[in-house]
C-alpha cells in the first residue's frame, strides 16, 4: 500500500450540514437586508465563519464596525448549533462513510479531520464519530485558513505521516487547493467543474471504496 493515511475534511465529505450553514446565514442576511440564495452559498464552502460574514457584508454593500461583526457572526452561530442540537443525528454521516472508516481502520491507515470548522468536535460528537478518527484540526487550531495547506499539513503531522504518503478529500474549491498546496493527493467530492484541480473526482462519498485500488497505483 502506497499511500498510509486518509485526512477528511468535515463539512460536505462525512457529513452535509451546507443546508444547516446556509439556514444560519439566510437568517442573518435577511435581517441585514442583504440578499443571500443557495446558490451563493456553494461560495461559502470551506471558507472560515469570519470569512462567510465578510462575503456576506460584501455583497450587500454592508459598512460594520469590527465588534459588531463578532456579535453577527456568533449569532449565526448560535443559531446554527441549535439546529444541529435538535435535528443532527447519526444518519446524517454520508453513505459510504461508516464502511469506509472501519475499513481503514482495520487495515491500519491512519485517518484525520481537517476542518474550517470551529465546531468540528462537536459535530463529530453528534454523529458518534469522535472516537473514528486517530487526530482531528480544526479552525482553531490554525492559523491560516484553507486554501493555505496550513490545516492538512497539522492533521499529517497529528497522525505522524509524511504528506507525500496522505491522501485527502475535499468538497470545497479552497479545500482542494489547500491539499495541493500541502503536497498530498486531492479526492475532489461533487462538481468535477468546480474541483477540476483534484488528482481524482468522485460524485458521492459511496464511491471512494471503489477507487481505494486505483489510488495505490497513483499515490507518491
Ligand atoms: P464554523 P469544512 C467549513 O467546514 C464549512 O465548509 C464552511 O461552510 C464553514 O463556513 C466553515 O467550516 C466554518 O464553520 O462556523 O462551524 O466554524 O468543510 O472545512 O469542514
Ligand atoms: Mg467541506
Amino acid at each position: 500500500m502506497k499511500y498510509q493515511a486518509v485526512i477528511f475534511d468535515l463539512d460536505g465529505v462525512i457529513t452535509d450540514t451546507a443546508k444547516f450553514h446556509y439556514l444560519g446565514w439566510k437568517k442573518l442576511a435577511d435581517e441585514l437586508g442583504v440578499t443571500f440564495n443557495e446558490e451563493m452559498n456553494e461560495d461559502l464552502k470551506g471558507v472560515s465563519r469570519m470569512g462567510s460574514l465578510e462575503y456576506l457584508l460584501e455583497r450587500g454593500n454592508v459598512d460594520m464596525p469590527e465588534v459588531e461583526k463578532l456579535v453577527v457572526a456568533n449569532k449565526k452561530n448560535d443559531f446554527y448549533i441549535q439546529m444541529l442540537e435538535e435535528q443532527m443525528d447519526k444518519s446524517d454521516i454520508l453513505d459510504g462513510v461508516v464502511v469506509l472508516l472501519k475499513e481503514l481502520r482495520n487495515s491500519g491507515v491512519k485517518t484525520a479531520i481537517a476542518s474550517a470548522s470551529k465546531n468540528a468536535t462537536f459535530v463529530l460528537r453528534k454523529l458518534g464519530l469522535l472516537e473514528s478518527f486517530d487526530y482531528i484540526v480544526d479552525a482553531a487550531a490554525v492559523e491560516h485558513p484553507k486554501p493555505h495547506p496550513e490545516t492538512f499539513l497539522a492533521a499529517a503531522e497529528g497522525i505522524g505521516v509524511l504528506p507525500g504518503k496522505c491522501i485527502a478529500v475535499e468538497d470545497a474549491q479552497v479545500g482542494v487547493q489547500a491539499i495541493k498546496a500541502a503536497g498530498m493527493f486531492a479526492v475532489g467530492v461533487g462538481d468535477t467543474e468546480i474541483l477540476k484541480e483534484a488528482d481524482l473526482n468522485i460524485s458521492c462519498m459511496a464511491e471512494f471504496q471503489n477507487i481505494l485500488n486505483e489510488m495505490n497505483e497513483v499515490a507518491v
